[in-house]
């Protein structure tokens, strides 16, 4: 480390102490300080970000737009200075300034704009762009406050406003002098003129859509993305009518009307309300962006025709999908073309990534209300639904049935992702298991007519955040052993195998794992006051609460330990604290109870002198990109324990796998793919396969209540629901032993618990006895992050890129 680098990072921090806040190092306190680091960074970024979008525009590169509605950021600061090479020097500098790097880290707030794997898929999507120097902008929305923020009283989930820019937010360039407008409501007039028929949108009401640049710099990359966040702002001009009649308090009401749009994320997944300012945030997602990639497409090129040449969009999931109809609208509406060449453009220019095959996730939108808000995206939609009617008829002759199954328009409602099947290039799953199912199951009619399009592209994690910045202690032992250069390129990671047969390397590992869940330890001792002793297991289920994911299951299964000890059975491994981390939905009355009762169930087995030195159950409030960080270096074991099928990838079992976690996972998502590259004797699969499920489902062979009479363990544990046992009011669990047993409206036991109850307890008790045997187990520790190469989105964005999206890479040694 050149001694100068330091120097000038000191004197470049003390600057901007000094300008920016009229502080010395003595006098600052410690988000100044944090900020003055921040703004240093930020400067050096700007450069290469300025330089780097002009070389775009120059060799006339085509560009990827990824649209999400859900961008899950986290902290920015360690990050960058991880890519830019300088993490060393600037931690030095902080020390020599009497400062902790990890202290000033804490200031930032993340950037929780994103409610679990999808929206964090995109944040790792736009560092492997950048890192591979692929021409990107991420398009999203500003929303003022993030997911909410996790509270736990009294055992119950309490939602707080995640107001993440209330200090202000150093990475973002605010454009104000660029705005579109965006009309919703009104009335579409269709009048004939010397040129043609010309479409007028009548009383539409107007928000301007200002755009927010943030750079995604990307390790040692000379191309950083560009993340683009749209945020509302009511019309300048304030309405006279009001002003004239001296409503001067309505008028303002008005305005905070129109920038109610981009105010807060929704905080569900994988659940659809069809709220009517979700459908607001979506089109004006859509439209700003559309309209601006249309702006610049113009000025640089002149000529629409040649869009698809020029710039490919991948929309992530339903939420962006009008960004389709509004590219047709501009086209025919404002540039003057027919719709044969509108719609081919359409489809040559959008592909579409699905995330999920649960039907209460997939978005359709009462045809009245889309009516009333975007009279001519209706029109437009209408339009393309009648041609692609047309079409089927003319493949499925009086199969109505089948026409009607695909239609775009059907029963009142709009279904999106019909339209984006019909519409897009390519449609992609997110494992290969998960594209399976598009194309066998819940897509099939679309399949059978456009074989084509269908792909399965995994998943992938940056592993410049889940390992560089979360684990700097692996990824330091890594680098020692074989060289730095797996930052960058995903292939290197094989070379750690070898290592697995290396003792010295295999205790090693070991210390860094243990260094890991001290620091974790002090953490939930700091934040939450619990004490826990880094010599336990730390096993861990780190997601989103949801029912489908079976944090349920393993509620059981504690309680069937719990049974098991104070009956006196040996318990003869080593002492296992259950960790768990998610959110509920606010409105998912179900998950936000399964959390009381995760928590009841601590307070029982932590509490009880019989079982509390040989079982301890924790739940991590507020569980969050920056915790993840610290939580996933510490686990020992991952628990990815879905129903089959339900899973379309998950993303947590690859950042678990990339810190050397084992797993104990079912045959979902892209644990198959785990599985596959681990072998059976290093991963711990149980459980009905996908197979299993759909033949119970076809035949209608499961039968809940006859596994619980059958099984005395699970019966004993699912009774402790309602037999007075866990500390909470009489009542409180009986509508979750009520759906096990009986269903709601529907199923007993929808997603299999009791099916798999008995698997799931022999495999994690073999999972248990793996422990046992360090050497063996750090060597299958060893392996997991050796095999998890294949895992980084690197090599997600690649396969992306040769299959759909067609980028030139800017890195001199061309990278694909
Ligand atoms: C849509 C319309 C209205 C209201 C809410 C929504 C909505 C919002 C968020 C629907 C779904 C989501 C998020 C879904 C999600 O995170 N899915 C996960 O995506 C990951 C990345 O591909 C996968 O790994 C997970 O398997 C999948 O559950």
């Amino acid at each position: 480390m050149a001694k100068s680098n330091v120097t000038t990072v000191k004197n470049n921090i003390l600057a901007a102490l000094k300008h920016d806040f009229g502080s010395t190092i003595e006098n600052a306190t410690p988000d100044q300080v944090y900020k003055a680091v921040g703004l240093c960074i930020r400067d050096e970024i700007m450069e290469k970000w300025t330089e780097g979008n002009a070389r775009i525009e120059r060799e006339q590169k085509k560009k990827l737009y990824y649209l999400s509605a859900e961008f899950l950021m986290g902290r920015a600061l360690v990050n960058n200075m991880i890519s830019l090479g300088e993490f060393d020097i600037y931690q030095q500098a902080l020390r020599e300034l009497g400062y902790d790097l990890n202290e000033i880290e804490e200031q930032e707030s993340d950037a929780g704009l994103g409610n679990g794997g999808l929206g964090r898929l995109a944040a790792c999507f736009l560092d492997s762009l950048a890192t591979l120097e692929l021409p990107a902008i991420g398009c999203g929305i500003r929303y003022e406050y993030g997911l909410f923020r996790q509270r736990i009283l009294d055992g119950e989930q309490v939602e707080v406003p995640d107001n993440w820019t209330e200090k202000g937010y150093v990475w973002e360039v605010p454009r104000t002098d660029e705005r579109y407008e965006v009309r919703f409501d009104g009335e579409i007039e269709e009048i004939w003129t010397n040129e043609g028929l010309k479409i007028v949108h009548k009383n539409y009401h107007t928000v301007y859509a200002v755009p927010y640049d943030m750079p995604i710099i990307g390790y040692q990359s000379s191309l950083p993305s560009t993340l683009r966040l749209w945020s509302a702002r009511a019309a300048n001009r304030l309405d006279l009518k009001y002003f004239n009649r001296g409503d001067y308090i309505h008028a303002m009401a008005e305005r905070e009307l129109a920038e109610v749009i981009s105010k807060v994320l929704y905080p569900e997944n994988n659940h659809e309300q069809g709220k009517q300012l979700r459908l607001k945030q979506f089109y004006f997602l859509a439209s700003a962006t559309i309209q601006s990639i249309v702006r610049q497409h113009k000025a640089q090129y002149g000529d629409l025709r040649t869009l698809p040449d020029k710039i490919t969009i991948q929309l992530n999931d339903t939420h962006p999908t009008m960004a389709i109809p509004e590219l047709i609208r501009i086209l025919l509406d404002e540039e003057g073309f027919g719709w044969d060449e509108a719609y081919d453009i359409a489809t040559r220019v959008f592909n579409y990534t699905n995330h999920t095959i649960m039907v209460e996730a997939l978005e359709c939108w009462s045809e009245p209300m889309f009516k009333q808000l975007l009279p001519r995206i209706y029109k437009i939609i209408e339009t393309i639904n009648e041609r692609f009617c047309n079409k089927l008829w003319e493949v499925y002759p009086g199969d109505w049935d089948k026409i009607s199954q695909m239609s775009i328009i059907a029963y009142g409602e709009i279904r999106m992702t019909n339209l984006l099947i019909c519409v897009c290039g390519k449609v992609n799953g997110v494992s290969q298991l998960h594209g399976e199912i598009l194309k066998t199951k819940a897509f099939r009619d679309f399949y059978v007519a456009m074989p084509d399009k269908f792909l399965g592209i995994t998943n992938g994690v940056t592993q410049r955040r889940w390992l560089a910045a979360a684990n700097p202690g692996l990824t330091k032992l890594i680098t020692q052993a074989i060289g730095p250069d797996f930052l960058a390129d995903w292939r290197e990671f094989d070379k750690l195998l070898p290592f697995a047969d290396d003792a010295a390397f295999c205790e090693e590992f070991d210390a860094v794992k243990r260094e890991n869940k001290e620091r974790f330890c002090s953490f939930i001792k700091r934040s939450q006051n619990v004490e826990l002793d880094p010599d336990w297991i730390f096993d861990v289920q780190a997601k989103r609460l949801h029912e489908y994911k079976r944090q349920l299951l393993k509620v059981l299964h504690i309680l069937h330990l719990y049974n098991r000890i104070i009956a006196g059975e040996p318990f003869t491994t080593r002492p296992c604290a259950f960790l768990f981390a998610a959110k509920a939905a606010p409105g998912y009355a179900k998950a936000k109870n399964i959390i009381r009762l995760i928590n009841a169930v601590a307070d029982l087995v932590n509490n009880d002198p019989r079982t509390k030195d040989k079982i301890r159950v924790v739940f991590l409030e507020n569980y969050s990109v920056s915790s993840a960080e610290l939580l996933i270096p510490a686990a020992n074991i991952s628990e990815q324990i879905s129903t089959a099928g339900r899973e379309a990838s998950g993303t947590g079992n690859m950042k678990f796998m990339l810190n050397g976690a084992v797993t104990i996972g079912t045959m979902d998502g892209a644990n198959v793919e785990m599985f596959e590259r681990l072998g059976p004797e290093n991963i711990f699969i149980f459980g009905a396969r996908v197979e299993d499920i759909n033949y119970m489902e076809t035949y209608n062979t499961y039968h809940a209540g006859e596994y619980f009479e059958k099984n005395p363990a699970l019966r004993d544990a699912v009774t402790r629901l309602i037999d007075g046992t866990l500390p909470a009011p009489a009542g409180q669990f009986s509508d979750i032993y009520q759906s096990l047993l009986f269903g709601d409206f529907d199923r007993a036991d929808k997603y299999y618990l009791f099916y798999d109850f008995p698997s799931y307890g022999e495999t994690l008790s073999q999972v248990f006895q793996a422990y046992e045997d360090r050497a063996a187990w750090n060597r299958m520790a060893v392996i997991n992050t050796a095999r998890a190469g294949y895992f980084s989105s690197d090599r997600t964005i690649e396969e992306y890129n040769s299959q759909i999206w067609h980028l030139d890479s800017l890195k001199k040694h061309g990278n694909s």
